[in-house]
């Protein structure tokens, strides 16, 4: 059936997909014409097979049935469905690659809580199991600017909540199990036996899934196949409004974790994951281990994982994210790359083995076993770093930093500011551009001042206006973005580094004090946005 429809403004995907209030995407027509706009995007849906699935969240088993009639009518041939709808980002990139799909819909604002009243979101992903790329993302913004009717077929729901083969219209729906498949990947790629031995000689662990996707994957991996004792997983069923949280794993919003792993019952690893289980969290006891240095310590130690043993053929991680990967991929002679933020621009590097371990310092990490970032991925890396190398998290930290130096780091965010203010406050950061160099803020001297721009090596393709970069004498640096992910104004990213070969066991904001400082009246933020206290600092 053909519905007549018109252009609903603001359907631009942002870094990861499209991301608006859950009510918006409920009002009449708004997710068909976004979903349509995708299948004119990609050339129809003619004789295609593809992936479906969510977080979980509320909205998310009604958008699925919609999807899935929309599908039939846009001729998809084959659909594969998790079960109950659920499907975490990595084990939809990986369903994509193993049943070599055209590609897939995932219904998820990750991080971004839940509920009638909070967050939906849905991103495409392509052939190779990753998020659409640029000239994709922009095809579809195109198509729903220009939209005037969608396909759906009139037909009853499918049942999800049974594994099994049926059918929607004319097309095939493969309604799966979410975690068998991703189980066997990551059985493929790590060494289970020393993990299981580790766990049976009695190493602990808390695995948070914040009432999240994850925690059906978490405990069947990590309680089920691994051996960690009932209980190491912890709000594992996932809720639609994530139990009123916010599944986001950092220090802020995974606080029962941290105060956990900071007290006198620490065990010896904590960790969480994020809405759509793409982002992770690593703590040791007493040692919370930053994403950018998870990121580097895992590049390092890759090799001790079977699946990675034969070494990495280069390392990438998004430009704000601080150097420690750079020290490392430099150290081992590959290749490392800097990219614009999300993992769309990961894809490329991937596909050309250019790459094997990429992330972000926004708690993403992950490697060419999918296309997507992969929180449980990272854990299971650590856990097989830490059965090999029968060291604690703190020790191999500090390892670490003895060998490379350490990067202290952290991200202020601003959030809900005035659109027109954050976009004042970067105009005149880019109109001081040009002078920046060689003057003095505070006790600092900028050495170099840009705006990022990528020019992706495998396809040739530019990508502008990706955030401004300020680097100071002494390896310092910081950089001032805006958040493609929100849903209400806009969101200031800060993101401050320091570098520091030696001094490696000072307090974090106290070393970044100078480079915050000089951040502070380089932009002007006081006078621009009004404030210049972070709604949130990780
Ligand atoms: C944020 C992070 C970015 C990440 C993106 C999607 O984007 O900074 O690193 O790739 O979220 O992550 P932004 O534009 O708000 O800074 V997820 O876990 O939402 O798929
Ligand atoms: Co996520």
């Amino acid at each position: 059936m053909k519905v007549e429809t018109t252009p609903i403004e603001g359907q631009k995907p942002g870094t990861s997909g499209l991301r608006k209030k859950t009510r918006v995407f409920m009002q009449p027509g708004y997710l068909e014409n976004f979903i349509q706009a995708t299948f004119d995007a990609i050339g129809g849906g003619a004789g295609k097979k593809l992936v479906v699935g969510g977080d979980g969240r509320f909205f998310n088993k009604q958008a699925i049935q919609i999807i899935l009639k929309m599908a039939a009518a846009n001729g998809v041939s084959e659909a594969i469905v998790g079960q109950d709808g659920i499907l975490s980002t990595p084990a939809a990139s990986h369903l994509i690659r193993l049943n070599k799909a055209d590609g897939g819909f995932i219904l998820s604002a990750s991080h971004n809580p839940g509920g009638i009243d909070e967050d939906f979101g849905v991103k495409f992903n392509g052939q190779n199991g990753g998020p659409a790329p640029e000239n994709l993302t922009a095809k579809i913004f195109e198509a729903t600017c220009a939209i005037n009717e969608y396909h759906v077929i009139e037909s009853d729901d499918i049942d999800l909540n049974s594994v099994g083969t049926t059918r929607q219209g004319d097309m095939q729906v493969h309604v799966v199990d979410p975690v068998n498949s991703y189980q066997d990947l990551m059985e493929s790629l790590f060494d289970f036996d020393a993990i299981r031995t580790m766990f049976a000689g009695g190493f602990t662990m808390c695995f948070d899934a914040m009432h999240a996707v994850t925690g059906p994957y978490a405990t069947a991996i990590l309680e089920g196949a691994l051996g960690a004792k009932s209980g190491t997983v912890i709000n594992g069923v996932p809720l639609e409004d994530f139990g009123k949280g916010h599944p986001d794993p950092n220090p802020i919003w995974a606080k029962t974790l941290m105060d956990l792993m900071m007290s006198d019952a620490s065990p010896d690893i904590g960790a969480a994951s994020d809405g759509d289980g793409d982002r992770n969290m690593i703590v040791g006891r007493g040692a919370y281990v930053t994403p950018s240095d998870s990121l580097a310590i895992l590049a390092a130690n890759a090799h001790l994982a079977p699946a990675y043993a034969g070494g990495l053929t280069g390392i990438a991680r998004s430009m704000p994210t601080s150097a420690a990967s750079d020290r490392v991929a430099e150290k081992l002679g590959i290749g490392s790359f800097e990219t614009p933020t999300g993992w769309k621009f990961f894809g490329n590097l991937l596909d050309a083995d250019k790459v094997t371990i990429c992330g972000e310092e926004s708690a993403g990490t992950g490697s060419n076993h999918v296309r997507e970032k992969d929180g449980l991925w990272a854990v299971l890396l650590w856990l097989n770093i830490l059965a090999v190398r029968k060291q604690s998290v703190l020790e191999i930290v500090k390892d670490h930093w003895e060998t490379y130096g350490r990067d202290y780091y952290s991200r202020y965010d601003f959030e809900a500011v005035e659109t027109d203010k954050a976009n004042t406050l970067v105009d005149g950061l880019r109109a001081q551009l040009p002078d920046l160099s060689g003057q003095k803020f505070s006790s600092l001297t900028v050495t170099h001042a840009d705006e990022f721009s990528y020019l992706d090596p495998v396809d040739g393709s530019i990508s502008k206006n990706q955030g401004i970069r300020i680097s100071f004498e002494g390896g310092g640096r910081a950089v001032f973005r805006l958040s493609g992910t929100g849903t209400q104004g806009a969101t200031l990213r800060l993101y401050l580094e320091q570098f520091s070969g030696d001094d490696l066991s000072r307090e974090t904001q106290d070393s970044l004090s100078d480079v915050l400082s000089a951040a502070l009246t380089i932009s002007d933020m006081k006078n621009i946005i009004g404030r210049t206290e972070p709604d949130v600092i990780t």
